[in-house]
């Protein structure tokens, strides 16, 4: 099976919707300018909810080969949630993807598995494909060494879905996380590949042969063609050096 590469900019709550603009421009330009095939290696940027509208215009516009995504979805369709937005929303902004269980939504908004389980069951109703994450702390690792924690939050996500569900998973080892000390290639396959193995326990071979498998934490475009070689890692979910287009585009052109 061929996993095409996804290099997915996780801007976090940064970028407001002039910079936002001026960001997917440049982005497009810069990529064009190398030569960028989207075959070899997809991009992917997840804006704040309030520029979506900004992306989805610009990005249809101009044709421009850049996917888009939200940061965090509402497992409910509607109703009295004040502040949430929902799976529906974000079908009508052309969301591809949605980043659900960020270890920041786990950690700052007491996100746990089952919500997660339910993000991602609505992400997967509404025809946007989730991105779950999933990554232990230092503590975990100390304790149950790498894989425990991961592979317990992916089998609960994972409960329920149908064989067929398109899905993405980001391993963010969370004490790798804007702490500049990423993980080591040989960490991320690892996990990636315990990983997989619950897709396919879960979701069967086929599942866990399409679906694609990011690594997340303090990525940046000096360590990223050593998680790239990895045979488990399918890309990366980056945060801080996504939020500069020539970083960024260095990524993106890992080869
Ligand atoms: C992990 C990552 C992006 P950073 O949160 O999801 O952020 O690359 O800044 O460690």
């Amino acid at each position: 099976v061929n996993r095409v590469p996804l290099l997915a900019g996780n801007w976090k709550m940064n970028l407001d919707h002039l910079q936002a603009i001026a960001f997917v421009q440049k982005l497009a330009w810069t990529l064009k300018d190398a030569g960028h095939d989207v075959a070899d290696a997809e991009v992917a940027v997840f804006p704040p909810f309030t520029d979506l509208r900004s992306v989805q215009t610009l990005v249809a516009a101009d044709k421009l080969p850049i996917a888009y995504g939200a940061q965090d979805l509402s497992a409910h369709d509607s109703g009295a949630y004040t502040g949430e937005i929902s799976g529906a929303f974000l079908a009508q902004l052309d969301c591809t993807y949605v980043i659900i269980g960020h270890s920041e939504r786990r950690t700052l908004h007491g996100e746990d598995d089952e919500q997660v389980k339910a993000k991602t069951a609505a992400a997967v109703k509404h025809g946007i494909v989730p991105v779950i994450c999933v990554g232990e702390t230092a503590e975990d690792l100390a304790e149950q060494g790498p894989s425990a924690v991961p592979v317990a939050q992916l089998t609960t996500a994972l409960e329920g879905l149908d064989a067929s569900a398109d899905i993405l998973v980001a391993y963010e080892p969370v004490w790798a996380i804007g702490s500049g000390q990423a993980a080591t290639p040989d960490q991320a396959e690892q996990v990636a590949a315990a990983l997989r193995g619950v897709i396919a326990s879960v979701l069967g071979e086929d599942a866990a042969a399409r679906t694609r498998i990011l690594y997340g934490g303090s990525v940046k475009s000096s360590n990223i063609a050593g998680f790239m070689r990895e045979p488990n890692v399918d890309g990366a979910l980056i945060g801080g050096a996504s939020l500069d287009v020539a970083e960024f585009s260095s990524i993106v052109r890992f080869q």
